[in-house]
C-alpha cells in the first residue's frame, strides 16, 4: 500500500482548519475518556453513546439509559458512573448499553461524526489502533480532545507516540504531527513523570483521583478498538475492514 498522510488537529477548536470528512478520525482524551470507552469495551460493556451536552444525556438516562456524566474531572450529581476506568471493570456493566458526557471528550467526538470513521484512541489500545490504521487505505487525522478547547500534554504526547508507531506507512502532513513525535520521543522513557506538571494531573490530584493517571498513561492493555457506528460506539471486530466503518 502507498504511504498515506497523518495530521493532527492539537484541539478540538482549530478543527475548522482541517479536511477531515474522508479521514479516519482518533478522537483521544487520554484523561480520561477515550481510556475509560477503552477499558469499558475491554470489560465486556455493548455499546456507549457518547453526547457532548449534559442535558442530552440527562434524557437518555430518564429512557433507562445507565449514565456516566463528568464535569471538571467530577462525577455529576444524579448519575451513576463517573469518568474512572476503574469504574468500567465492574462486571455488572457487561452487556450494558452507556450514555456517556464529558467535559472534553465525547464534544471531539460529535465534532468528529462527520468523517468517514471515528475510532477512540488512548495509550491502553495504543498498538492494536496503530496496526488497524496501517491496515487501511485511508489517511489519519488524530483529533486531541484537549481541555476547554485548548492545548494539553497528554493528549499531543500520545498523538506523538501513534505518528511514531505509523511512521514507516504514514508521512506527517503538517508540523504538529511531527512536534508531538519530536515530544513523545524526548520523555518516552518518564512520561508519567513529565506530566506531573501538566495542568489536568494538577486538576486530577486536586480532586484525589491518583491511580486513573498512570493506569490511563500505560501501554497495551487492551486490545479493543471502539468505533463509531451511527450514534454508538461499539466494539471493533478482528477482520474489520474500512468499508464497515461507519456503516
Ligand atoms: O474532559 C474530559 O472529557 C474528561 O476526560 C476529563 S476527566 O479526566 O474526566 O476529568
Amino acid at each position: 500500500m502507498a504511504k498515506r498522510k497523518i495530521d493532527v488537529c492539537l484541539t478540538p477548536d482549530l478543527l475548522h482548519l482541517y479536511e477531515f470528512k474522508d479521514r479516519i478520525v482518533v478522537v483521544v482524551d487520554i484523561l480520561r475518556a477515550t481510556s475509560c470507552m477503552t477499558t469499558a469495551f475491554a470489560h465486556g460493556v455493548k455499546e456507549i453513546i457518547p453526547v457532548a451536552e449534559l442535558e442530552e444525556c440527562r434524557k437518555l438516562k430518564e429512557q433507562g439509559f445507565i449514565a456516566a456524566a463528568e464535569r471538571n474531572g467530577s462525577k455529576v450529581e444524579g448519575f451513576e458512573l463517573d469518568n474512572s476506568p476503574f469504574s468500567y471493570m465492574n462486571p455488572k456493566l457487561k452487556g450494558k448499553s452507556i450514555a456517556v458526557t464529558t467535559t472534553n471528550g465525547t464534544l471531539a467526538i460529535s465534532k468528529s461524526k462527520e468523517s468517514v470513521a471515528v475510532v477512540i484512541g488512548s495509550f491502553l489500545n495504543i498498538s492494536a489502533l496503530a496496526n488497524f490504521l496501517k491496515s487501511q487505505p485511508q489517511n489519519v487525522l488524530i483529533l486531541c480532545a484537549g481541555w476547554k478547547g485548548k492545548f494539553n500534554l497528554e493528549d499531543s504526547l500520545f498523538a506523538g507516540a501513534l505518528t511514531e508507531a505509523l511512521k514507516d506507512d504514514f508521512d506527517s502532513e503538517c508540523d504538529s504531527p511531527l512536534a508531538a513525535q519530536y515530544l513523545y520521543n524526548y520523555v518516552k522513557t518518564d512520561i508519567v513523570n513529565f506530566l506531573q506538571k501538566s495542568s489536568h494531573v494538577k486538576r486530577l490530584k486536586r480532586l484525589g483521583i491518583e491511580k486513573d493517571i498512570e493506569f490511563c498513561l500505560t501501554s497495551d492493555q487492551y486490545e479493543v478498538i471502539p468505533f463509531l457506528k451511527g450514534d454508538k460506539l461499539i466494539k471493533m471486530e478482528s477482520n474489520f475492514t474500512y468499508n464497515q466503518v461507519g456503516a
